[in-house]
């Protein structure tokens, strides 16, 4: 006997109890499948975005996904680094769990649960096609083509699932873009939804341009961040970092004031990414940069006139990078409009972390500081999907993997530790989101110098502890510092947030049973 024939044989109400069972039968259809479109780039901070923050750059192709979607006003990483950012991403979990602490002695554990495997078991077709930065072979994926490493920005090596290495010719944020249009439009099962994860190398250092862009916003001088010439004080840490746009920024490598008798610590690397462009590029490179290097060798600026001018050209070029990337962006949101896929697809725009842009006189990133903890996340939705605008419950890049099984209808493991995003998406304010985020920066010692340390961050405060080789307590109120200028830990009439909050990351740490809770209860 089915269904059916058992309601009407044993209900006392025969048609009510029909409609009631045709209902529910209509409910166990496989729930409607999304494709999903994610797009990640690299050290893209907000204030480079312009819906973000319209100081610097105009990215009219970005604010296209947060004008007809909606932009988390306060998403942020676990911790602050591509690859770590990467594998928090793929698995959901925070460093310590998925095992991927750090750039520097990682390979990623290909065999452990991840979120394209989970969408691959709910039907769906999954590609990968950009940076990897994770060592090990991706797994997951029924199409992935990946740059080695950090990759270069011209003419650069990509590595296929064969394992083959192939020079592409071109400008690598075109190329990333071609691929992936290609996978969609000619590679995949037009049978099956699909994820694609979309990843530049744009907008990392050394900031090489396309050559359409060399002489782009030449004629534009960025205004310093208020905080730009910091002195550190009440902040340890951040006084023996590496990351000074003065002291640490390398003249050739990273300003490119290449010259034959001036040597830097990374000149052969600059040689080397400047030699993988063609006669053709590399004239159109000189023909802008040499004038302005014999400029700059004339007029040899010192103090505080030649860090102005590292800052400058560090601007500049990242935003000449950040051009060609929005550009890009721009040419999936065509592709997917002319196809007709808008309706049925997520389309999610963010970067690995945030970055500075000169605030406390840094670039880089890694510090649980607003600039580098903060990144960029916009999303067009789906038709279904009715929230628009602005997104300001506090999120993490743990939970784009809970958020994109769910999207797919199926269940989520009840080991990942982000939550799913879709009722925000929806438009709904669940009274019991959450009121707190754990961070941990494991990298160190390392490239750029910055201590070790954990932290919780709550809407309006935060408290870091730099742990390893020191021992010590900061703490901002976000409301009154949101530059981060004066550590409060230890100052008179904040005992009792202090403890609160400890309590709150102890919290934490035992949650997502991190073995640094050591540290806290030392
Ligand atoms: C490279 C860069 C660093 C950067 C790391 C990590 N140095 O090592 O400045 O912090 O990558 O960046 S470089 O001399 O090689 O340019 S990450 O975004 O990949 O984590
Ligand atoms: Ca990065």
């Amino acid at each position: 006997m089915n269904n059916l024939t058992k309601t009407l044989v044993f209900s006392a109400t025969g048609v009510s109890a029909l409609l009631a069972t045709s209902c529910a039968s209509e409910k166990k259809e496989a729930p409607k499948q999304y494709n999903i479109v994610y797009i990640m780039t690299d050290d893209h901070t907000a204030q480079m975005m312009s819906c973000y923050d319209n100081r610097f750059v105009e990215t009219p192709n970005l604010d296209r996904i947060a004008k007809d979607g909606v932009k988390f006003t306060n998403s942020f990483v676990a911790n602050s680094l591509s690859g770590p950012s990467r594998a928090c991403m793929l698995t959901g979990k925070h460093s310590h769990t998925n095992g991927f602490t750090d750039n520097t002695h990682c390979k990623f554990d290909g065999s452990q649960q991840t979120m394209p495997k989970l969408l691959q078991k709910a039907g769906y077709e999954t590609a990968l096609i950009g940076k990897w930065h994770l060592e090990s072979t991706p797994t997951g994926f029924s199409y992935w083509e990946i740059i080695p490493g950090q990759g270069d920005y011209y003419n650069p090596d990509f590595i296929k699932m064969n394992n083959e290495r192939v020079q592409e010719k071109g400008y690598l944020t075109n190329i990333i873009t071609d691929k992936s249009i290609d996978w969609m439009e000619n590679k995949r099962d037009k049978n099956k939804p699909f994820c694609i994860l979309i990843h530049h190398k744009a907008c990392h250092r050394n900031w090489l341009p396309e050559t359409k862009y060399l002489s782009l916003y030449e004629d534009k001088t960025f205004a310093l961040p208020d905080n730009f010439y910091d002195d550190y004080e009440g902040r340890k840490a951040a006084q023996t970092q590496e990351m000074e746009i003065g002291k640490h920024m390398d003249i050739i490598y990273d300003t490119k004031m290449y010259n034959k008798n001036v040597n830097s610590r990374l000149k052969k690397q600059f040689e080397k990414f400047v030699g993988r462009m063609n006669e053709e590029e590399r004239k159109a490179y000189d023909a802008v940069y040499d004038p302005i290097i014999a400029d700059f060798y004339k007029k040899n600026p010192q103090g505080k006139d030649l860090v102005e001018f590292k800052y400058q050209r560090y601007m500049r070029d990242y935003a000449k990078v950040l051009k060609s990337l929005d550009d890009n962006v721009g040419r999936v949101l065509d592709y997917l409009e002319e196809k007709g896929l808008m309706d049925n697809t997520l389309v999610v725009y963010t970067s690995d972390q945030g970055f500075y842009m000169g605030e406390h006189g840094w670039f880089d990133k890694r510090f649980m500081y607003e600039e580098s903890m903060h990144t960029p996340l916009v999303m067009h939705l789906p038709k279904d999907f009715k929230a628009r605008g602005e997104i300001s419950e506090m999120v993490q890049n743990i939970d784009y993997a809970p958020t994109f099984v769910d999207l797919a209808g199926a269940e989520i493991p009840a080991d990942i530790q982000g939550v799913s995003l879709l009722p925000l998406l929806k438009g709904e304010k669940p009274a019991t989101w959450r009121k707190s985020l754990y961070y941990h920066f494991h990298e160190y010692p390392a490239e750029h110098s910055v201590k070790r340390h954990y932290g919780v961050r709550t809407e309006r405060y935060k408290l870091i502890h730099f742990y390893n080789d020191i021992d010590e307590w900061e703490l901002y109120d976000l409301q009154e510092d949101p530059k981060e200028m004066h550590n409060l830990f230890g100052q008179k009439g904040y005992e009792k947030i202090t403890e609160e909050l400890k309590a709150e990351l102890v919290k934490l740490q035992k949650q997502y049973n991190d073995p640094a809770i050591k540290e806290t209860l030392k």
